[in-house]
């Protein structure tokens, strides 16, 4: 059996003059005086195969020829250095063959960006997507790794529930047999039963949101990185938080400098991210923009905008804390100093990408969640197994989620978050 050399590899230059075999797509094609140059595509990189009639049997080189862009193909040679040849290697080719002929591929230069997103199948191979996938899975990598040296168990939640986490305006109905269940919007609630077992836990798994908002920063169904652990309070929940994110930075920073700046970014800038991140309080966020001649008065919410006016030119994320009681989730902690306030952060990504994570102390009572419970008019039976928690060796606890597109989309400056996932799922969108 042939034995195939990937792209990458000879790209590293120690392959010069041997005879390797290679496989992959047309890239890029054109011809000049009996030769045919093709640039061929694998998963590890693109370079130049040269075909010359008088080195081919006359098969190979009319297919070599008649083979479209985004064909599928095999080329055997030897390996020369050639600086004008894009990526300074050639392969002078002694077989070729078509695996498999494409017809004209209908993504050309210049298309519009719904036409993209209706052949996401096909746009996914292009670089840009490719490299955004690769940067996704080292980033997850480097996130997993953190949680598993600080001693955290990954755990697998149901995605299917009847518990809501984050209210009822965003869930995603649907018939369960003969009864109504929900498509997840947070493990959490089965995040805080985990602990009592294994203390400090995560979870990746996806969620959903009936976002009915059109913004580059929501998705119908978004990867969740979620974690929660026995006795934190909420200041060692949010140290524990910049040391997640730091961790992933600098190890992006170090490893995957060429990834970065395929999207311009400069991995010095990454590699400053580093603990501890900005805190400021809610009260001072609002403050702060009615300073800046922002309309705000206590107890309104942040939006994108005001988003961006926090946030321009950190170097860093930051967290605004203590939010008031009214209109956040019904199982924050009060916080004891203002009881009009919680418990919670939420981390803000610099330059108006959004937040990032959202997190709090957890009511750990109790008398305490079964009267927030009912404040809020919440479905008592379908929570009764939450509140039993509380009955039975309850312990201060906090925890987070973090929306891995949210984190991909800041890291690598990407213009909408629909790029940092494969089929981005939106209010118009659920095609391919
Ligand atoms: O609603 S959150 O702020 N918080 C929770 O769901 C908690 N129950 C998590 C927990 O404590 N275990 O969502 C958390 C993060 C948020 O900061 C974003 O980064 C991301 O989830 N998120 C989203 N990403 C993409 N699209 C949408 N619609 C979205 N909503 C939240």
């Amino acid at each position: 059996m042939t034995e195939f050399t990937q792209i990458g590899k000879i790209l590293s230059g120690k392959y010069v003059g041997r005879d390797v075999s290679v496989r992959g797509w047309i890239y890029r094609k054109r011809s000049s005086g009996g030769v045919q140059f093709l640039v061929l595509r694998d998963s590890t990189g693109t370079m130049q195969v040269a075909i010359k009639k008088e080195n081919v049997p006359e098969k190979a080189y009319h297919d070599a020829d008649k083979a479209l862009i985004e064909s599928a193909v095999t080329a055997k040679g030897v390996v020369k250095e050639d600086k004008r040849a894009p990526g300074g290697y050639e392969l002078q080719v002694t077989k070729f063959s078509v695996i498999s002929f494409s017809e004209p591929f209908p993504i050309t230069e210049h298309q519009s960006t719904e036409l993209l997103l209706d052949l996401r199948h096909l746009w996914l191979r292009s670089q840009k997507l490719t490299n955004i996938m690769k940067v996704r899975q080292y980033l997850v990598n480097y996130l997993r790794e953190y949680f598993f040296s600080q001693g955290f168990w990954e755990v697998a939640p149901p995605i299917i529930t009847q518990a809501g986490c984050e209210g009822g305006s965003t869930l995603f109905e649907f018939k369960y047999f003969d009864d109504t269940a929900y498509l997840s919007q947070s493990a959490q609630l089965y995040n805080e039963v985990f602990i009592t077992a294994l203390e400090k836990i995560f979870v990746l798994a996806p969620s959903f949101r009936a976002e009915r908002s059109r913004t580059v920063k929501h998705l119908a169904e978004y990867w969740h990185l979620e974690a929660e652990e026995a006795f934190y309070h909420n200041e060692d929940n949010m140290k524990l938080q910049e040391e997640l994110v730091s961790y992933a930075c600098q190890k992006l920073a170090k490893n995957h400098a060429d990834l970065l700046e395929f999207f311009k970014v400069k991995p010095e800038t990454l590699a400053k991210v580093s603990p501890p991140f900005k805190r400021m309080r809610y009260e001072d966020a609002i403050d702060f923009l009615v300073k800046k001649e922002v309309k705000k008065k206590w107890g309104d919410d942040f939006g994108a905008e005001d988003e961006e006016i926090l946030t321009t030119g950190l170097e860093k994320p930051m967290f605004i804390y203590n939010y008031p009681k009214e209109g956040r989730a019904f199982y924050m902690k009060v916080n004891p100093e203002n009881p009009k306030t919680v418990l919670n952060a939420d981390m803000q990504a610099p330059n108006g990408h959004g937040e990032l994570v959202g997190g709090s102390e957890r009511i750990w009572e109790y008398d305490e969640l079964m009267k927030r419970i009912k404040e809020e008019k919440l479905d008592v039976k379908s929570y009764q197994w939450y509140v039993d928690l509380r009955k039975y060796g309850s312990v201060p606890h906090s925890g987070f989620g973090l929306g891995i597109e949210r984190l991909l989309k800041w890291v690598l400056n990407l213009d909408h978050i629909r790029d940092a996932v494969p089929f981005p799922r939106t209010i118009n969108r659920v095609y391919p």
